[in-house]
């Protein structure tokens, strides 16, 4: 089998065939995995199925899988979360978001395993590169000298987490990703985020602009659900969002998120 690597979107995400990702890896193979990866920054792989082992082990060759505060592992793989039964009243994952940006240290990369799909439940994924590199050079020159404070309220709220005791947690509001060296917008959302050291209304009128700026649809890719999908993204150049709009047919995902550098 050859590796072919197709990019999905003129901004965001390619596809990757002729690899399975339940069986040993040439490092040859690997190599380019990493340099795709780090270029369009979301893989897509079809028709894997992969299982909760092989998903560990396939992980395992890109970082170190991390057990994620306030959600449930699986029994068995304590590295494993399974996203099931989500409903659309209680979703943290219904927004534009980085993982754990209200950690210390979120994690570097996310993977997700489809087991079970509904009709729609659609996730989309933002680039952050570009949502910096288009603003104007004098506007750039003032974020990058900001910081914004994340808290972790939606997900608090979907864990029954009391509001004071959800994490926070203060980062660069440019970030420059420590393997491409290039500079992406680490926003968040105003009801999560704040610009440190500025008034609430002053930062709602930035964060609105410059999330609302990261998600046009020209640098999204939005990516239709089959079972046995597999799909990676870089959490430090990226936001994703998971559509809900299935009701209450099932949707299952396994989850894995590698353990990620301070944002500098
Ligand atoms: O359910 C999804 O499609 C993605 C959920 C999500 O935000 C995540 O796994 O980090
Ligand atoms: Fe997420």
């Amino acid at each position: 089998m050859k590796l072919c690597v197709t990019p999905l979107t003129g901004s965001i995400g390619a596809a990757v065939e002729g690899i399975r990702l339940d069986e040993p890896i040439e490092d040859r193979d690997l190599d380019e995995l990493r340099s795709a990866f780090l270029r369009y920054s979301t893989l897509v792989f079809r028709d894997q199925f992969v299982k909760p082992l092989a998903q560990v082990e396939f992980a395992r060759l890109w970082g170190e899988p991390v057990v994620t505060e306030m959600l449930h592992a699986m029994e068995n793989h304590p590295e494993i979360v399974q996203l099931a039964n989500i409903k659309k009243e209680t979703t943290a994952t219904e927004a534009w978001h980085y993982d754990g940006s209200s950690s210390a240290a979120p994690p570097k990369v996310s993977m997700l395993s489809a087991v079970t799909t509904p009709v729609g439940g659609d996730t989309m994924w933002s680039n952050q590169y570009l949502a910096y590199e288009r603003l104007s050079p004098a506007l750039r020159d003032v974020l990058d000298g900001l910081k914004v404070r994340f808290r972790g309220i939606r997900l608090g709220r979907m864990m029954n987490v009391a509001e004071e005791d959800t994490p926070t947690a203060v980062h660069p509001l440019v970030r420059t990703h420590p393997e491409t060296g290039r500079k992406a917008l680490f926003v968040g959302h105003r009801e999560n985020a704040c610009v440190d050291g500025w008034t609430q209304e002053e930062s709602e009128a930035l964060l609105d602009m410059l999330y609302r700026n990261s998600v046009t649809p020209d640098n999204v890719y939005r990516h239709s659900w089959r079972e046995g999908d597999f799909v990676m993204w870089d959490n430090r150049c990226t936001m994703h969002y998971a559509v809900h709009d299935y009701g209450d047919q099932k949707r299952v995902l396994n989850r894995i998120t590698l353990r990620g550098e301070v944002p500098a």
